[in-house]
């Protein structure tokens, strides 16, 4: 892992020098930070950096599955599939608040990500091509957020440890609804159904381990993030253990992973995987990947068409602020 160096604001004065120390003596005891505690400006970036491109994943994750609402197979899988779409926003909503609370403000967060200058998680630049694939990201995509959603719960910084509680819960579900779907398939469905299934299955294994982020050696904020309690695990730790999770997983449904090279290693105790291609990774986070154009088309189209909604709550909440200042006024 590379170091990240020197908090680029350095303390100055020695009643910063003095905060400082606190706070690191109170990270180091595995304490929480609150909005309204001192915090060194590195960390406040660092979060504000990490939820928000958290926040902007959920928000563009509601649209490869939103593709499949109208065309979904059964009314009780549009159900489902509605509330995990539904669920997807509030967790983006529940993440822009807690950015929020580190002195950003929502417009400004929307407005990096419309124009071009946020990222989201890459997994969201592939297109879902059958309805097996609405499973498949339950399964795989869902398992891996919370794979890496659960050491966050106890994230130093607290109001995002809280929003993450609540989110791990509904992603819970949404992994178990997509396992439950597949699995039906699998055993139920025809035999096209099956190859459907490992259709899916096979496009999205490698996009959903990159999902954890570039190895640890490459990892730019991951030594500093760790030192902070921000991140509670390393990339490779957790990517390691969602294999080792998801490989019974895919026994039991009947698919085959595509990696020649997965096997397991007695004397490691885990699974050993093959290369991951990291130039796709690259060539997706540059914005080169199969739907990246299409995904901040229909986010920036979202926010113009939501337009008037915006200003028509700002005009109610306006005339419905007037009669309390007025009779404030009169009352003087
Ligand atoms: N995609 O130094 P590191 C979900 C960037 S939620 C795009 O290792 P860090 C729910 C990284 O930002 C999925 N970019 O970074 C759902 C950094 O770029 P920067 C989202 C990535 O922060 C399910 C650079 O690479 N979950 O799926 C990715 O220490 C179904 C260097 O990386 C979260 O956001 C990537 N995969 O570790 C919704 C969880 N990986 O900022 C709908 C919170 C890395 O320097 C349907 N985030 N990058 O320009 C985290 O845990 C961390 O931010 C990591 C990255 C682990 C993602």
């Amino acid at each position: 892992m590379q170091t990240a160096g020197p908090d680029p604001i350095s303390p100055v004065s020695e009643a910063e020098q003095e905060l400082l120390r606190r706070f690191d003596a109170r990270i180091d005891e595995g304490g929480f930070i609150e909005a309204k505690d001192w915090m060194p400006e590195h960390y406040r970036k660092t979060l504000v950096r990490q939820i928000s491109q958290h926040a902007h994943s959920e928000i563009v994750g509601m649209l490869p599955e939103g593709n499949w609402i109208t065309r979904a197979p059964t009314l009780k899988r549009k159900a489902i599939l509605l509330a995990k779409v539904q669920d997807e926003g509030g967790h983006g909503l529940y993440l822009y608040a807690a950015a929020e609370t580190l002195g950003i403000s929502r417009d400004e967060l929307l407005d990096a990500l419309h124009r071009g200058q946020a990222k989201y998680s890459s997994i969201f630049n592939y297109p879902t091509l059958s309805w097996a694939d609405v499973g498949v990201i339950g399964w795989l995509v869902d398992g891996a957020a919370i794979m890496n959603q659960v050491p966050l719960c106890r994230c130093s910084y607290a109001p995002y440890a809280r929003a993450m509680v609540r989110i791990c819960r509904e992603e819970s579900f949404h992994q178990r609804q997509g396992f439950e779907s597949l699995l039906t398939m699998m055993r139920d469905g025809t035999q096209a159904q099956r190859d459907m299934v490992q259709h899916a299955v096979d496009r999205w294994w490698w996009p959903s381990l990159m999902m954890f982020g570039p190895p640890d050696s490459d990892s730019t904020h991951g030594a500093q993030s760790m030192r902070w309690g921000i991140k509670r695990m390393s990339n490779d730790e957790l990517r390691q253990k969602f294999v080792d999770a998801t490989v019974e997983q895919a026994r039991v449904l009947g698919v085959t992973l595509p990696d020649a090279e997965l096997a397991w290693n007695a004397e490691r105790g885990h699974h050993d995987f093959g290369a991951i291609d990291w130039d796709e990774f690259r060539r997706v986070l540059g914005g080169d990947g199969p739907c990246n154009h299409e995904r901040l088309a229909a986010r920036v189209r979202a926010w113009e068409d939501g337009a008037w909604v915006r200003e028509a709550a700002q005009a109610h909440a306006a005339r419905h602020a007037e009669p309390a200042r007025s009779a404030t006024e009169s009352a003087r």
